[in-house]
């Protein structure tokens, strides 16, 4: 059960990734603003120490993210982009021999962290910026393709689809898996991401989560972000900081849904969570 595109080990740099079980992502933010007035050092060691603990509370994966990507967010130039970065994820890779990915969408910084030993890379925009198919596909690295419509500035405007959330999400990706291929980007690299919270209302993020499973039948392993999002604060009333036990109960059901990569925040509570979600689904299916 362990030859599937679904289940196989990704070839990540180095590393190995296990996928015959679902792994947790722990997400490491590098900007400025995400820490307070401490100066380029402080962000440094922060993020260093941030990183280690999810480490060992059992994070696979460590996503480093220097927020050119992130909703609402200012641009910033790739040049920017790799002076946060860069540094967070050399350390990462040499001193704690960690499977880093990298959150971004600028060909330059891809180009530039797999020079440095990042393992996967990780687009929001599924390589559709000038130059990024290419960049990935010369690194060899996995790439998490996730699902958006419009920009991260403007996608919150009254998002609306002309069919099924589901079935929007299910053709993009489809659409973005094909011009992979023809990058020359070998399908058993990619990773899926039905993309909560971009360009979606609560109840698009809902339903997408209910019927995960459809993505199945693209083949390829699953990845699913939902730590802290917007849904659970709408579903709940809860602010930011009150969303834990939430995005819990949203990983346990994305990992019967069929996700293998849960990208959160709270590394230590996920683990759990989402071990304690595979031992009831593999009971009785082992000989
Ligand atoms: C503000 C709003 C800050 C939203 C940060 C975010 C995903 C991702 C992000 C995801 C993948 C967050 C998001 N979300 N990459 N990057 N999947 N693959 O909540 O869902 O972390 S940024």
């Amino acid at each position: 059960m362990n030859d599937s595109p679904t289940t196989a080990p990704l070839h990540c740099g180095r590393h190995r990734l296990d996928l015959s079980y679902p792994r947790v992502m722990g997400i490491l933010n590098v900007t400025p603003d995400s820490f307070s007035d401490g100066g380029q050092h402080t962000l440094l060691d922060d993020a260093l120490r941030h990183a280690e603990r999810m480490l060992a509370e059992g994070a696979a994966i460590i996503d480093v993210g220097g927020e050119s990507t992130r909703p609402g967010a200012s641009p910033v130039s790739p040049q920017q982009e790799l002076d946060r970065v860069a540094p967070v994820v050399e350390h990462l890779v040499r001193e704690l021999d960690a499977l880093v990915s990298v959150d971004t969408s600028a060909p330059e910084v891809m180009r530039e962290v797999s020079r440095l030993g990042a393992g996967m890379l990780n687009d929001v925009r599924a390589l559709r910026r000038e130059g990024a198919l290419q960049a990935a596909a010369c690194s060899g690295l996995p790439v998490c393709l996730m699902h958006m419509i419009g920009e991260p500035g403007d996608m919150q405007q009254a998002p609306h689809y002309d069919v099924d959330i589901e079935d929007a999400v299910l053709t993009f990706l489809d659409e973005r898996i094909a011009a992979c291929e023809s990058a020359g980007l070998r399908r058993s690299r990619l990773i899926l991401d039905p993309g909560f919270g971009f360009g979606k209302t609560v109840e698009h993020n809902l339903r997408l989560l209910n019927r995960m499973d459809q993505l199945k039948i693209l083949g390829l392993p699953l990845l699913a972000g939902m730590s802290r999002k917007s849904m659970i604060g709408k579903v709940l009333e809860r602010p930011v900081e009150e969303r834990l036990a939430g995005g819990l109960a949203l990983a346990a059901l994305a990992v019967e849904r069929g996700a293998r990569i849960l990208r959160v925040h709270d590394v230590g509570p996920s683990v759990d969570a989402v071990d304690m979600t595979w031992a009831v689904l593999q009971e009785g299916l082992e000989p």
